[in-house]
């Protein structure tokens, strides 16, 4: 397995120098500057490329290259949105990157409640609080019919809360279930939310599937012909949220996705903590599964409390059996490299760690501390090593 790091460009506080010092060998990193649905220019590529290698890494995995908005509603003229995805992968294959992450989650990427969740050693972490999300669904946001969707009792927890909290800790909510949308991209007030949930009326999981499996059909076959690897990165957490449909959740959802367009290029990227926070997902079975398809993996665990809640956890902690997950990974490498393939090394990485240390007062990418990830990267490094003896 190949060791990686994400890094989020010269604006990220963490500098590839430092990076070095962690061991990890492959950056995995994205163009967050260019506007979705834009075309990524060669020299860009090129230019970034060659900043990677000059500190001493490969460029591993792009992270994200982003399917626009508008592909996923199925809304309007899409070609040209296709047109500039396969652009974009003929100039990442051009300049030699060839793994590519993307998601295909309507409008919200990966939501937590709480950004700054102590553990009893002092450390923090990032939370789903089932009651705070309630709150914000039903109370703040005022959606009609959301209240059948919670709990009584999650419901009970969310108007106390409500009750108690001032404007201040309103904005914060929303500020927290925003941040899963790194740097550059759009975020929302309430009315903006509102106006974009509109826009997905009347699309459920069924329809966003069908506009998931025709990405699929426009962009695979350009894909596959370039020799590069589309992966999709599972949703975060596993379930619809603000009444939006989720459709890379379950195994269901990853069989049918690689079924909709059956082709080498057509991968996974195998995330435990997103699959992991969902109690319907045996995530070391899943990694067993579909391992042929893996592509990239983002190791991270998640602990689940009943009511819904979550918190991410030690890399070696929480729920999801890790060793299990590493093994099977492993496994999958074993098999293809016994088939002669090139491509038999699967990048990881360590993906969210905790505030630890001096990584207090940092200005982080929530999830994306230095030390915090050094830990999980290096527990990882262990089992890997431990396994493959
Ligand atoms: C969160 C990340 C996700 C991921 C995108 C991939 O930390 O794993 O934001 O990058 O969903 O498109």
């Amino acid at each position: 397995m190949e060791e990686t790091w994400r890094w989020f460009g010269p604006a990220d506080d963490i500098t590839l120098a430092e990076i070095r010092q962690t061991g990890a060998t492959g950056i995995v990193t994205a163009l967050h500057e260019i506007p979705y649905g834009e075309v990524w220019p060669l020299e860009a590529i090129a230019e970034r490329k060659a900043a990677i290698e000059r500190a001493g890494f490969t460029w591993s995995v792009v992270e994200s290259l982003p399917v626009h908005e508008r592909i996923k509603l199925g809304e309007g003229p899409l070609e040209p949105l296709f047109a500039a995805y396969r652009d974009s992968l003929r100039n990442l294959a051009a300049a030699g990157v060839r793994t590519i992450c993307y998601n295909f989650m309507p409008l919200l990427d990966w939501t937590r409640t709480n950004l700054d969740y102590r553990l009893p050693n002092g450390a923090s972490a990032l939370r789903f609080d089932a009651h705070l999300y309630a709150a914000f669904d039903v109370l703040m946001l005022e959606r009609p019919g959301a209240e059948a969707e919670h709990a009584p009792a999650t419901m009970d927890e969310a108007r106390r809360w409500f009750a108690g909290a001032s404007e201040a800790d309103k904005e914060r909510l929303l500020a927290t279930i925003m941040a899963g949308l790194p740097g550059a991209f759009e975020r929302y007030d309430i009315p903006g939310l509102k106006r974009m949930l509109d826009r997905y009326e009347g699309i459920d999981a069924d329809a966003l599937r069908a506009n998931l499996a025709r990405f699929l059909r426009e962009v695979v076959p350009t894909a596959e012909e370039l020799g590069v690897w589309m992966c999709v990165h599972p949703d975060d957490p596993p379930r619809p949220l603000l009444g939006l449909p989720r459709i890379v959740s379950s195994a269901e959802d990853l069989a049918f996705i690689v079924e909709a367009c059956p082709s080498p290029a057509n991968g996974l990227t195998f995330c435990t903590g997103s699959l992991g926070a969902g109690a319907h997902n045996d995530v070391p079975a899943m990694a067993r599964r579909f391992s042929g398809h893996i592509r990239f993996a983002h190791l991270r665990n998640v602990k689940k409390e009943p009511d819904g809640s979550f918190y991410e956890a030690d890399h070696l902690g929480g729920d999801v059996d890790m060793v299990a997950v590493v093994e099977a990974l492993l496994a999958e490498e074993k098999r293809r490299r016994a088939d002669g393939r090139p491509d038999w090394i699967i990048p990881f990485r360590p993906d969210h760690g905790h505030v630890l240390l001096q990584d207090a007062g940092r200005p982080t990418h929530p999830g994306y501390t230095l030390i915090g990830r050094l830990k999980g990267l290096a527990e990882l490094r262990g089992v890997a090593l431990a396994l493959s003896r």
